[in-house]
C-alpha cells in the first residue's frame, strides 16, 4: 500500500472469497435477480452487476433493486464499468476496466468510502492499480473463458503468482475459473475468485456457491506449503 500500512476499515470488513458476477449476457434466460439471490443464499460474499447489454434505464433499475436485495443481508454490490450508475444507485462501488474511467476520477464521482476495483492482466498493470489507490484488482483472465471475447493474454496460474508478488491490494482472480480449478487459484495468491459461468450456468447456482465456499475454505485452513 502506498499510503498506510494498515488497509482502510472499507476493505478490512469485506470477505473476497467470492464474487459473483451477474451478466447480462450470461444469464441464460434467468431472471438476474434470481441468480443473485441464489448465488448469495449459497454463500456468495460480494456480487457485481454487468450489465454490457443493458440500456442505462435498465442497468440502473436492475442496479436498485439488486441493492435492495443483497444490503439488508451486509454483502456488497459493485457496479461494473459505470460510477455513475453505481452513485445513483448508492452501490457499494464501481468496478473498472483499464479503458473506463481512471481510478482517481472514479474517486472523484464515489469518494472515499466506496469501493473501486480495476481489471488487470500485467505486473505493471498491478503496480499502476496499487498507486492509483485503486480497493482492490481483478486479475485475469486466469483461464480460458466463453464470458468475454476481447481476451486479453491468459495469465495461466503463474501469471497470477507474479503478479500476487507486485501488490498487496486485494486479488480477485477471473477468467475461467470453477469448482474444478478454484483451489489451485486460490492456492496460487488470489484473496478470492469472480465467478460468472461456473455459477449462473450451474443447475443449481446456489449449491454451486456454496460448493466454491466450502473449497475455498479448505484451501485457507490447509494452504500448500510455500518453496523457498
Ligand atoms: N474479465 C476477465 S475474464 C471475464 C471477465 C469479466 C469473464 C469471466 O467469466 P467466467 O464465465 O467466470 O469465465
Amino acid at each position: 500500500m502506498n499510503k498506510k500500512n494498515r488497509a482502510p476499515a472499507k476493505i478490512r470488513q469485506i470477505d473476497w472469497s467470492l464474487c459473483f458476477i451477474a451478466d447480462s449476457q450470461a444469464s441464460g434466460g434467468r431472471d438476474v435477480l434470481w441468480l443473485i439471490e441464489e448465488a448469495v443464499a449459497g454463500g456468495a460474499t460480494i456480487v457485481q452487476l454487468r450489465g454490457k447489454t443493458w440500456t442505462v434505464r435498465n442497468f440502473l433499475r436492475l442496479a436498485v433493486q439488486a441493492v435492495e436485495l443483497v444490503r439488508p443481508k451486509g454483502i456488497p454490490l459493485i457496479i461494473n464499468d459505470r460510477a455513475d450508475i453505481a452513485l445513483a444507485c448508492r452501490a457499494d462501488g464501481v468496478h473498472l476496466g483499464q479503458d473506463d474511467l481512471p481510478v482517481s476520477e472514479a474517486r472523484k464521482i464515489l469518494g472515499q468510502d466506496r469501493l473501486i476495483g480495476i481489471s488487470i492482466n500485467t505486473p505493471e498493470e498491478a503496480r499502476r492499480a496499487e498507486e492509483a489507490s485503486a480497493d482492490y484488482a481483478g486479475a485475469g483472465p486466469v483461464f480460458a473463458t466463453l464470458s468475454k471475447p476481447d481476451l486479453q493474454p491468459l495469465l495461466g496460474l503463474e501469471g497470477l503468482r507474479r503478479i500476487r508478488t507486485e501488490t498487496r491490494l486485494p486479488i480477485l482472480a477471473i477468467g475461467g475459473i470453477t469448482l474444478a480449478n478454484v483451489g489451485e487459484v486460490m492456492a496460487a495468491g488470489a484473496d478470492g475468485v469472480a465467478v460468472i459461468s461456473a455459477i449462473a450456468s450451474a443447475a443449481s447456482p446456489r449449491q454451486a456457491s456454496t460448493k466454491f465456499i466450502e473449497t475455498i475454505g479448505k484451501v485457507r485452513k490447509n494452504p500448500a506449503p510455500q518453496i523457498a
